[in-house]
């Protein structure tokens, strides 16, 4: 299994070591005294200290600016801080693959026994080849790395698989990093795929890379210390993404089952091209949302015949080798209204019918989630109008659920009947924009019913105008649990899904 390191980034001797407490506390494995962010460094004084202190085993990187370093540092004054630090007791040291056979000869007299010399090569533009990756790490090993550090940087997802395939291989402990936003999976999958190490940042927003998660998050919301070699991989891909609760509440759901797997975010820019390179059974299943819904239908080896009929999966689970898709968005939606307006006794105007029958619905929105629901809105007897910031999607939509199309710049003005359901399906007044809405709120008086699938956060302003302008409401979280209930049965073949769990999590402030 992959230790879990927290960089210490701190300027100050004093803050490095409380941060070193919380470190620990928090359930790290190592920390890494990352000396360059230290001002008035004084090497004998401060390292005496940070290392008598030590309450974990700790790594010692005083990383130049030449090599992504904070602060510009003489070179041998640098070196020697180094040895210094392998003189009083640090567990592994940290050098640049460019001095590292100066260096390990220098401290060859006199090297303790138990220290591990990481040998690093840090690439911030992109990530080469299999090829020149598995070269430079065997000329890591070859400089005297006790483990071989090879961090690079995503452009894409993509690009993190061949870094997985280099730990594979790799016959020498080996610390394999992708940096950036699109190489977080490197970090999250480290035990799966033969890391030594990983690293976590102790706070948001003070990584020591970019693209680095928290702890908290690592070990709260992705599961790190129950990935192994074996683990199966679920993950929901979309761009934007990382507002989604699906990991936090789909891991509960495995732990609770007690389920060798784990649920992720795949920040996905082409969906092709990643399916095509995560395509390995470990890969068990996907869930999909913005924008790939619509491409994930045409994407997949089978698709069930209402999502293949919507034209949008949100849900795929590899079969003998084939992706399987279907679509558990309108089940989550049109229930979630069903379900609030038979709360209000308010019915349709089929006997024992769905409430939603014969009702005028307005469907803000022509994506995967838009024609999700007007395909089963429909279905269910009511009559549908499409409005879309795109019309002709909303045009196309409409003709092919026998519905009407409007642009949504001319919605506010639209109140053909009293009595009608509006339902979001766009992404406006999602975290982080939040604090917006598709309509003008002075429209909402014309709806009995207001419906927002986006559910992070739970209130949109969409909703707390509505409710203000004495709606009902439905909202997002209601979607969230019932489409989520069918992914989690699909994905676990277990049935009935934790629901219990699951609604706890979506609803917890973490
Ligand atoms: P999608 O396929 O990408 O569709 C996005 C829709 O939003 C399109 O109709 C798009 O209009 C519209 N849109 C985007 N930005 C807009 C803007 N600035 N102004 C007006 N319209 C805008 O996304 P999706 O997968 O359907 O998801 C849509 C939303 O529903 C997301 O917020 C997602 O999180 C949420 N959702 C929640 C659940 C749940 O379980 N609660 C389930 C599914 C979806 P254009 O056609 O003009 O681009
Ligand atoms: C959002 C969607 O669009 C759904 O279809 C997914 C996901 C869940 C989310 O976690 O935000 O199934």
């Amino acid at each position: 299994m992959a230790l879990l390191c927290v960089p210490l980034v701190a300027s100050s001797v004093e803050k490095m070591l409380l941060d070193a407490d919380r470190a620990k506390a928090s359930g790290a494995d190592v920390v890494e005294l990352r000396l360059d962010c230290l001002k008035n460094f004084q090497p004998r004084q401060d390292l005496g200290v940070l290392l008598r202190e030590k309450k974990l085993p700790t790594i010692v990187t005083y990383r130049p600016k030449w090599d992504g370093g904070r602060t510009e540092i003489d070179e041998q004054k640098r070196l020697d801080a180094l040895r210094l630090a392998v003189e009083l007791g640090s567990d592994y040291v940290d050098v640049e693959l460019k001095v590292a056979d100066e260096f390990i000869k220098s401290i060859s007299e006199k090297r303790p026994e138990m220290l591990k010399v990481i040998v690093s090569s840090c690439n911030y533009e992109n990530t080469p080849s299999v090829e020149i990756l598995t070269s430079l790490a065997a000329k890591i090993r070859s400089a005297g790395a006790d483990i071989v550090k090879i961090a690079t940087t995503a452009k894409d997802i993509t690009d993190v698989s061949r870094v997985f395939q280099v730990c594979t291989s790799c016959k020498v402990p080996i610390i394999g990093l992708v940096m950036g936003d699109r190489g977080v999976i490197s970090r999250l999958f480290a035990s799966k795929f033969g890391g030594y190490l990983t690293y976590a940042a102790l706070d948001g927003g003070i990584e020591s890379a970019v693209g680095e998660p928290t702890i908290k998050k690592m070990l709260d919301v992705y599961n790190f210390r129950r990935v192994g070699r074996d683990t199966q991989i679920f993950g929901l891909i979309g761009n934007p993404v990382y507002h989604s609760k699906s990991p936090f509440v789909y891991n509960k759901a495995f732990s609770f089952l007690g389920l060798n797997a784990v649920f992720v975010h795949f920040l996905v820019d082409d969906l092709p091209s990643f399916l095509n390179v995560y395509s390995s059974p470990d890969f068990a299943g996907f869930s999909c949302t913005i924008p790939h819904k619509e491409i994930m239908c045409r994407s997949c080896d089978e698709v069930d015949p209402i999502a293949k009929a919507m034209g949008a999966v949100n849900t795929t689970i590899r079969r003998d080798g084939k992706l399987i898709g279907c679509n558990t968005d309108y089940i989550g939606a049109i229930s979630a209204i069903e379900e609030a307006l038979r709360a209000a006794n308010i019915q349709g105007n089929i006997p024992g019918g769905s409430p939603v029958a014969g009702k005028l619905l307005v469907i803000m929105g022509a994506g995967g989630t838009g024609k999700a629901l007007s395909y089963i809105a429909k279905e269910k007897g009511a009559r549908v109008v499409i409005a879309n910031r795109t019309y002709e999607r909303a045009e196309k939509l409409a003709q092919a659920i026998g519905g009407q199309a409007i642009p949504l710049s001319e919605l506010e003005d639209f109140h053909p009947e009293e009595e009608m359901i509006l339902a979001n399906t766009t992404s406006v007044g999602m975290y982080p924009n939040t604090g917006v809405s598709p309509i003008p709120k002075h429209a909402l008086k014309h709806y009995i019913l207001v419906f927002d699938a986006i559910y992070t956060p739970r209130d949109t302003q969409l909703l707390i105008d509505a409710k203000e302008a004495g709606a009902i409401i439905a909202d997002g979280v209601e979607m969230f649990l019932r489409q989520a209930k069918g992914q989690i049965e699909l994905y676990t073949n277990r049935s009935p899904a934790p629901m219990h769990i699951m609604e706890e999590a979506v609803l917890s402030k973490d």
